[in-house]
């Protein structure tokens, strides 16, 4: 039920945050506070979905919305979230600005890349 909550309170979060910046290209403006809000990677069909571009400290939620474990892995060793199960999440936050290409280790194929900007 919470997760069902969630689904529907951060695309709205993000939807309000990017309605109130005029440069907005994209969903990454920092909430009042210096908090960015909560990026979120799903996963569904054996895809990560469209990329998607952060700040330095922003958190990345990547959620497995699939009935199979994924991995959400650094193509050059960076971070690794080990098997996402069905269902579950992982977070992280990036230290440094870049562009960080991945993978699921389970599923070669899968793969995509993220921008992170300081
Ligand atoms: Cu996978």
């Amino acid at each position: 039920m919470l997760k069902r909550v969630m689904v529907l309170i951060i695309p709205l979060v993000l939807l309000v945050a990017a309605c109130g910046d005029d440069d907005a290209a994209t969903t990454t403006a920092p909430a009042t506070g210096g908090t960015a809000p909560t990026a979120v990677i799903t996963i569904s069909g054996f895809d990560f979905g469209d990329p998607i571009s952060v700040t330095v400290g922003q958190t990345v939620e990547v959620r497995n919305d699939d009935g199979t474990p994924h991995t959400w892995t650094s193509t050059d060793g960076g971070f690794d979230s080990g098997p996402i199960g069905a269902g579950e999440s992982f977070t992280h936050s990036f230290a440094a600005p870049g562009v960080y290409p991945f993978l699921c280790e389970i599923h070669t194929s899968m793969t995509g890349e993220m921008t992170v900007t300081g």
